[in-house]
């Protein structure tokens, strides 16, 4: 009898008969922790991965890139069934996303893309347009200037920039710089990066503050830096969403509140909410179907305190009132 029991335990062994024989093992690289979104889209990715019953692999690399490399070099070395991948910075990847393709393990781009994606093989790419973002930072400034009859007005704008080297970074400002050649009455007299943190959003307003005596409008490529600068401009005397008009990118709740206080503007849509795209592909992939190379881009809206402003350049989308949509918000 218990040679039997040995024997049957045996066989289910090389069977891979088990408790979690058929639980997926999916491992994700993570950036970091610098913003709202960040922490929005961990939460959403790694809570879904477990809810599907899989194994969940997560590594956050505290914002730098050989720390990701070597959390990829990691899943490889653990056989795991999916990599999920975003890149703090753009370049040099080229190397260890050959090595995961040499694995043969699938991967799934989201969020920030790297430059060598043409040059790799991959399952599938979800992510925000990010120079469309931009543009539409630059056509909501614009339309709004008309709204309340400033647009012949000179106006001093200010730049708050993403992560050096992030394409959420370069991408917005390329957008926002086309946008605003439709606006030649908004100048950025200043840009420097605020690493998307509020505590940086914060010490770089301040520092534009001393430098430019005259500003009236800042641009912060995400919410978080606004909502550091909104700190800045209060210290320094002046009425945020007043005295400087606002505008941040991914409208997280926080955006939300500050626009409902008056003290920012508006807040140009960036979903972190990249699970339901994740795990179904993931469903289909295993199903045997194949996805195409190009990034697939969620629907995102704009958001102000009044509604109604354009902000495309067609002038087709029209910005949706934040107080209305505020409890809805969970991040
Ligand atoms: O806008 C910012 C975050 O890559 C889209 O990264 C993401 C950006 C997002 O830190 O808040």
């Amino acid at each position: 009898m218990k040679k039997l029991v040995a024997l049957v335990l045996a066989m289910m062994l090389v069977l891979g008969v088990g408790a979690s024989a058929s639980a997926l093992t999916v491992a994700f690289s993570q950036i970091g922790q610098e913003s709202d979104w960040r922490t929005a889209n961990t939460d959403d990715l790694k809570s879904a991965i477990t809810t599907e019953g899989w194994n969940l692999v997560y590594d956050d690399a505290q914002q730098k890139q050989e720390n990701q490399i070597k959390a990829l070099r990691n899943f490889i070395s653990q056989g795991v069934d999916y990599i999920l991948f975003t890149g703090v910075v753009t370049t040099g990847w080229d190397e260890v996303l050959k090595e995961v393709n040499d694995s043969g393990i699938p991967l799934i781009l989201i969020d920030r893309m790297p430059d060598c994606a043409d040059k790799i093989t991959y399952a599938a790419a979800f992510g925000g347009d990010f120079v469309e973002e931009g543009r539409r930072m630059g056509y909501w400034a614009g339309n709004y200037l008309k709204s309340v009859g400033r647009d012949q007005e000179q106006i001093n704008a200010v730049r708050l920039e993403g992560t050096t080297g992030a394409t959420a970074a370069t991408e917005r400002t390329q957008g926002m710089d086309e946008a605003l050649k439709d606006f030649p009455n908004i100048k950025i007299v200043a840009s420097q990066t605020g690493n998307f943190t509020r505590a940086e959003g914060q010490a770089v307003m301040e520092s534009f503050l001393k430098s430019q005596p005259d500003i009236d409008m800042l641009f912060a490529e995400n919410d978080d830096m606004a909502l550091g600068a909104i700190a800045a401009i209060k210290a320094a005397g002046k009425v945020p969403g007043k005295d400087i008009i606002i505008i941040g990118c991914d409208s997280v709740k926080a955006a939300f509140e500050a626009i409902v206080a008056g003290e920012m503007n508006a807040t140009i849509e960036c979903t972190p909410l990249y699970s339901k795209f994740v795990v179904s592909c993931i469903k289909d992939l295993e199903a045997g179907k194949t996805f195409g190379k190009e990034v697939q881009h969620p629907e995102e809206f704009a958001y102000d305190a009044t509604g109604g402003i354009a902000y495309t350049a067609d002038g087709s989308k029209t910005t949706l009132k934040a107080a209305d949509v505020i409890n809805d918000r969970k991040y």
